[in-house]
């Protein structure tokens, strides 16, 4: 479904697990800061009302959304991390910069999320607009920052369960 109908930070219905225990790595991009900002403050305090302790969050900043991949490679690199988050924002322009960032990303997180048996959790908006990305990080259509924090918990919880 397309988030423009969808409030990304609504989870009525859906059974998020208890993050007590977990250790989940956070990936933010600096490009857009104001929007990865959002993001970020929107996954740690879903993270911690879930459970997480504040010191089982660990936090990287990497220059844009292209680094996010290498970024998640450091993190699942330590063993006591049981999941990460990567958090950016690439807003389309008038090259084709766009595409290539975000096929990088999209297939660079899935890599390594399956190179280490680890879910790695594509928490990027990819917006025509700024204001699009703001609706995203925040604003009306909720925050994707949450919804990155209840993916992992929830793949991290599925993964300990088998
Ligand atoms: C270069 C670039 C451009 C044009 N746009 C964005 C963007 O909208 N969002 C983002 O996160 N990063 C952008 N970048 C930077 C690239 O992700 C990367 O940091 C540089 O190409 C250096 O590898």
């Amino acid at each position: 479904m397309s988030s423009s109908h969808k409030n990304l930070s609504n989870f009525e219905g859906s059974e998020i697990p208890n993050g007590k225990g977990m250790r989940i790595g956070i990936v933010v991009a600096e490009w857009n800061t104001a929007v990865t900002g959002a993001l970020f403050d929107g996954a740690v305090q879903t993270l911690v009302k879930n459970g997480v302790s504040k010191d089982d969050i660990i936090i990287i900043k990497v220059p844009g959304s292209f680094e996010l991949t290498m970024g998640a490679q450091f993190m699942c690199e330590d063993k006591t991390i049981d999941g990460v988050i990567t958090l950016g924002c690439v807003i389309q322009g008038e090259t084709r910069h766009f595409d290539f960032i975000c096929d990088a990303v999209a297939h660079g997180v899935t890599n390594v999320s399956l190179k280490y048996n680890k879910p790695v959790i594509f928490g990027v908006l990819t917006p025509n607009t700024l204001e699009q990305a703001q609706d995203r990080a925040g604003g009306k259509h909720g925050n994707k920052g949450d919804e990155a924090a209840v993916t992992a918990l929830k793949m991290i919880a599925l993964k300990k369960g088998l």
